[in-house]
């Protein structure tokens, strides 16, 4: 339908194009004619598709792209080249027709035509099948950010112009949703959906599973206590931005905002803290509290901390029962309770990447309010990689202004190349790949975190995954130069220009670790790492620690760099440039130590160098006894690295558990072609993390990535055990919010939640009885219990609740299970409760269409289609269920 109106629009053009021609003859053809060497941008289409993925034994894909021509005259052979991204690495002799394919480095590709390339007629189209490792099963796979760049008669390039005509074929065959023999790993379809909701039979969650993460305890008592809209709360002091905050918590539900004072009485509610020592809240934890309802004397919060008050508040603001947010009311009958809690673990983090995809203040501070409702209590904001850089920084204009923006360029001196899709314009407001935080925005996000008690943990990660600053100072250093400054202009440089190193990263880039040999290297992050401390300090908000990444420095880096040479041969202990990632982190840990600041990083900084890219595990003595977190990441199930976090943990450092399989929240959801995200270890669904056993990893392993059914018995045998004594050592648990397909806007509420809380339920709640069960039988089915009373909580409660509170949050809805057989529809949905709604008529559900309680008859030959809503009527991805057999 849409092609037809696209092409019914431009033979309308041409047709208007035609008559005025006709009308002015002469001047007017004569123009038209000289500007016509091609079609435009907007006349030309592309198309494509996976093939299949079962070349060579499944171990390539063979994926093809159709350029069509739509316009009136011909495109030519030698005056047009295509850009896009594509994060596959497309072998340049599998490509077919007469075109030559490019990676220009990292995801950016060139296609340009050969010589011999007969010109596309218009209406003619061009198809080229390229071939390249891997597989590919997702539509968000597929390349992006297409822009062609013309060149005018005399060879002179025009400006880039997107070709937004792109369509990507379904992947609806076998060869096109299998990622090669080993994946057995099922497509999801409503009826397998269907089949694995039946087990979750809905049952409205009790009144001890409205608190989300679920405390340490709570003793319901006889009666409730009224609260009425005129109530008041009353704060000791230093208390007075958490009475603010739960008193606009509260006015949701009451209609009215209490009144929040110090000196009031007969308050209804009193936030207190309460004395040293703290037998109050039973609990060491300085983010303890107790709540309690009682029907006469009504609700006193008592915190350890403000923290403590401040999450008292939320647990206050989730007990409330769920139908006054529905429909504020006067009083609003609080069940009597007392609730004393604590959270399991100090570490409950949510990692968010904004280098890849630039994500707004606004949706930041977002992302910190959810965070805030489900008491995670650490930011870790990735903000520097190859592809951007994010921070403004005093004395460093290029790292944004280069390092921050990506567009059309060959030459990468205004600014970086395009990547994940970020297309030809370097400007914020047209790119999701330009834009960063001036100092003012990240002091805004600092106070916003802060008031609710969130740390920001900034990551600079280097030495590799640190292209944009690279390049950036590569800007700078011309700049310089260019002025005549020799000195200034080397001051800053992160990079041997004599290096001959030849070395590739996971993302594709030849040019993306920092020299570590140089001076200025070193000059370069104390300025980076002190003004941090200023912002920091600006914002009254602590810098416990900077996360210095450190992660998957690929092979080869150094070895051809004659300044590292030198280096080498003049440092002691450095006996080659394998030694010299440990050395770089050693001398980067000084810096921070110095600063007492505590350095972050991920796996990969407690480890030997030799053991970054191999299935072995040695911690580093080196560094064991200074101040390095080690981020455990990149385990996946079968792969022979499972016992990092206990390795790692056992020789001594303080570990977070931010395992791929579990916590990666930029996995795809499930294995559905247009359920984006990526899959490289595995789909990662809502109860991944819910599932996760952090003093025993083993027993969260159910699927291999593709699919294959784990024994945890038998599965890890060779693996090390968390010991006993180094439990103290697993600081907590974290979310990742990877950012190369955080695309558009919303995607990222999308991915994180609902994920984030059953991140948060593991990371905060106490140990649940089931993952201390040995039994794997019996832990699997204890734990199936304990899932579908949290994901009735989710469905019937918590997510009605936070679509209520936080209304403009675009969580996931999942999308239903249905059969339809012998006439009868039959449906239900992953987290029970949400609403599913369906038409039989072919049409796309509303919030209005009938909403699925019991089996329904459905006509023969109909189309059934469902969709899952939130209580706002905000509905999720449509699915179709076939009705013949
Ligand atoms: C691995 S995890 C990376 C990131 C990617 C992520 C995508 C880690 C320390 N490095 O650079 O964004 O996978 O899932």
């Amino acid at each position: 339908m849409l092609v037809f109106r696209l092409r019914f629009a431009r033979s309308m053009r041409h047709i208007l194009l035609s008559f005025l021609l006709l009308l002015f003859g002469g001047t007017l053809a004569a123009h038209a004619q000289s500007d016509a060497t091609h079609p435009p941008a907007d006349e030309l289409s592309i198309r494509w598709g996976v093939e299949t993925n079962r070349v060579d034994d499944g171990n390539r894909f063979r994926s093809s792209f159709t350029i069509a021509n739509h316009g009136d005259v011909a495109l030519g052979t030698t005056h047009w080249t295509l850009y896009f991204n594509f994060s596959r690495q497309i072998d340049p002799a599998s490509v077919t027709a007469p075109v030559r394919i490019t990676r220009l480095n990292g995801d950016f590709y060139r296609l340009e035509p050969d010589a011999d390339l007969p010109p596309i007629e218009p209406g003619d189209q061009l198809r080229v099948t390229v071939e390249a490792p891997g597989s590919v099963i997702k539509r968000i796979d597929a390349p992006a950010g297409f822009y062609v760049v013309f060149k005018d008669a005399e060879g002179r390039a025009r400006p880039p112009a997107v070709v937004s005509d792109v369509t990507v074929e379904p992947f609806t065959r076998p060869a096109q949703t299998s990622r090669g023999p080993g994946d057995t790993w099922p497509v999801p379809t409503p009826a397998t959906r269907y089949a694995d909701h039946r087990s979750l039979t809905a049952r409205p969650p009790d009144a001890e599973g409205r608190i989300v993460p679920t405390p340490d305890s709570i003793h319901r008592r006889p009666g409730a206590f009224a609260l009425r809209a005129d109530a008041t709360i009353r704060y000791e002091a230093g208390l007075a931005a958490e009475a603010r905050q739960l008193a606009a918590g509260l006015a949701a539900a009451l209609g009215r905002r209490p009144r929040t004072t110090r000196t009031d009485s007969a308050a209804a509610i009193t936030l207190r803290r309460a004395e040293a020592p703290r037998p109050a809240v039973d609990t060491a934890s300085a983010e303890a509290y107790r709540l309690t309802v009682d029907p006469e004397t009504g609700i006193t919060i008592t915190g350890a901390t403000d923290a403590g008050v401040f999450y008292g508040g939320q647990s206050l603001e989730a007990w409330l029962p769920v139908a006054a947010y529905r429909a504020p009311s006067s009083p609003v009958d609080v069940p009597a309770v007392q609730v004393l809690d604590a959270p399991r673990f100090d570490h409950r983090g949510l990692h968010l990447d904004v280098a890849r995809n630039m994500q707004s203040v606004a949706a930041v501070k977002r992302l910190l309010d959810i965070m805030a409702f489900y008491k995670l209590n650490t930011f870790h904001f990735h903000l520097t990689d190859d592809e951007g850089w994010r921070l403004a920084v005093e004395g460093l204009p290029e790292l944004t202004r280069v390092g921050g923006r990506r567009g059309h360029t060959l030459d990468e001196q205004a600014h970086l190349m395009p990547s994940y899709g970020s297309g030809p314009s370097p400007s914020p407001e047209a790119s999701r790949g330009s834009g960063w935080y001036s100092r003012a925005d990240y002091l805004d996000i600092l106070r916003y975190a802060k008031a609710r008690h969130i740390t920001v943990m900034p990551e600079i990660d280097v030495p590799g995954h640190a292209r944009a600053a690279i390049q950036a100072m590569e800007a700078r250093t011309r700049r310089l130069r260019a002025a005549g400054d020799t000195a200034a202009a080397r001051a800053y440089r992160l990079r041997d220009p004599a290096d001959t190193s030849d070395y590739e990263s996971v993302q594709g880039w030849d040019d993306n670790v920092m020299n570590v040999c140089r001076p200025s290297t070193y000059r370069f992050l104390s300025t980076v790492v002190d003004e941090l401390r200023g912002l920091h300090e600006a914002a009254g908000a602590p810098l416990p620690a900077v996360h210095v990444g450190g992660d998957e420095v690929p092979e080869g880096a150094w070895a051809g760099s004659p300044i590292c040479d030198d280096y080498i041969a003049r440092t002691e202990g450095v006996d080659g440039a394998d030694d010299l990632f440990g050395h770089f982190l050693g001398r980067f840990q000084d810096t921070l130590a110095t600063r007492g600041i505590a350095m972050a990083g991920w796996e990969e900084v407690g480890l030997e160098e030799a053991d970054h890219r191999s299935a072995t595990t040695t911690p580093n003595e080196a560094l064991v006894d200074d101040d390095v977190q080690p981020y455990v990441w990149s385990n996946i199930w079968g792969g022979g690295t499972e016992d990092r976090a206990y390795r790692l943990a056992n020789a001594g450092y303080d570990v977070v558990m931010a395992q791929a399989t579990n916590f990666y929240f930029d996995m795809a959801y499930s294995k559905h072609p247009r359920e984006d995200g990526y899959y490289w270890a595995g789909f990662v669904d809502t109860k991944a993390p819910f599932a996760f056993v952090p003093f025993d990893l083993y027993k969260s392993a159910d699927r291999t990535r593709m699919g294959h059914p784990i024994d945890p018995d038998t599965a890890f045998a060779d693996q090390v055990r968390l010991a006993d004594t180094a439990r103290n050592n697993i600081r907590g648990l974290q979310g990742q919010l990877w950012g190369e397909t955080l695309r558009k806007p919303d995607r990222m509420e999308y991915m994180a939640v609902p994920r984030l809380l059953s991140l948060a339920e593991r990371a905060w709640a106490p140990r649940p009885g089931w993952a201390t069960l040995d039994d794997s039988g019996a832990l699997r089915a204890r734990r199936a219990e304990a899932w579908t009373a949290f994901a009735n909580r989710l469905g019937h409660r918590e997510l009605p609740r936070l679509s209520i509170r936080h209304p403009d949050w675009s969580y996931r809805l999942p999308p239903p299970g249905a059969t339809v057989e012998a006439g009868t529809l039959r449906a239900n949905v992953a987290l029970p409760g949400l609403a599913v709604r369906y038409t039989t008529d072919g049409t796309r559900p509303t919030a209005t269409s009938p909403r699925y309680t019991a089996p329904v008859p459905v006509p023969e030959g109909a189309t059934v289609r469902l969709r899952t809503f939130d209580t706002l009527g905000r509905g999720g991805r449509t699915v179709t269920v076939p009705t013949s057999p």
